[in-house]
């Protein structure tokens, strides 16, 4: 099965799964496989009241593209929390732990995410793994560019190999800029414990032994001055996380 049949078998079940037609707000998240959710919802969709949140340019324009309505997260009502929020990821463990940020989208992604009832993350089997970071092999991490000598330098005391400033050569001459013109820097570890790896006794998850937990790797890297956003995507405060994959052909969820 091709890897774009893929993603839109995963898109189409996603949204038959968890797009309900009365809804009012919906996120929408960035990369490729959104524009699949997003065909997707357009042929379930009623509603002209509906509005979808966006993480970011090309989300917006994906969503505009699709004859959609968009309205901006600092637009939303104090009190609106959206119905449910797609996204995308570049690695999904078993414990439902996002490596997000492969398209540099992550900041807006997670405040998105977080804003829902229910984050519906829509992967191809690919980016289903035991463990983060066994095959995407960096952290994105969005940082302060004037922050970034001091970044680079904890990343590597707290155990990242070669922690690298991303630039798009092809595009650009030097870094790239995020949606808030931030950088993004790109900081390999060694693959990820889960909590269960942890109880299990596989490692302190501290880093001391070399090994991270996902949680605390998350928390002391969004610790270190200057960082904005970490593109470790876990528990999601509480919301109702639900990865869906299609491994050829068949579905888990
Ligand atoms: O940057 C992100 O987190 C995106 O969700 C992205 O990495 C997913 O991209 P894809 O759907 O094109 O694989």
């Amino acid at each position: 099965e091709t890897i774009e049949a893929a993603k839109k078998a995963a898109a189409i079940q996603a949204v038959a799964e968890h797009f309900d037609p009365s809804a009012t707000h919906v996120g929408i998240g960035s990369g490729t496989t959104i524009v699949y959710v997003v065909e997707a919802i357009k042929d379930r969709s009623t509603n002209p009241q509906i509005r979808f949140v966006p993480t970011g340019y090309q989300s917006r324009q994906v969503i505009i593209q699709a004859g959609l309505t968009p309205i901006a997260f600092d637009s939303l009502p104090d009190n609106v929390m959206l119905d449910v929020a797609f996204d995308g990821a570049d690695e999904v463990d078993e414990e439902l732990n996002c490596i997000k940020g492969g398209g540099a989208c992550l900041f807006q992604e997670k405040l998105v995410a977080e804003r829902a009832r229910k984050f519906v993350c829509v992967a191809d089997y690919r980016k289903n793994q035991s463990r983060l970071l066994t095959n995407w092999p960096t952290i994105p991490i969005e940082v302060a560019p004037i922050s970034v000598p001091n970044v680079l330098k904890s990343l590597q005391t707290i155990g990242s190999t070669n922690p690298k400033l991303r630039t798009t050569l092809l595009e650009k001459s030097g870094p790239l800029k995020t949606d808030q013109d931030f950088f993004i820097i790109d900081a390999p570890f060694p693959a990820l414990l889960t909590s269960a790896d942890v109880a299990a006794g596989k490692g302190k998850g501290d880093g001391t032994d070399g090994k991270w937990e996902v949680n605390r790797l998350s928390q002391v890297i969004k610790e270190i001055t200057g960082v904005l956003e970490v593109g470790i995507f876990s528990g999601l405060n509480g919301v109702d996380a639900e990865a869906l994959r299609v491994k050829e052909g068949s579905l888990r969820t």
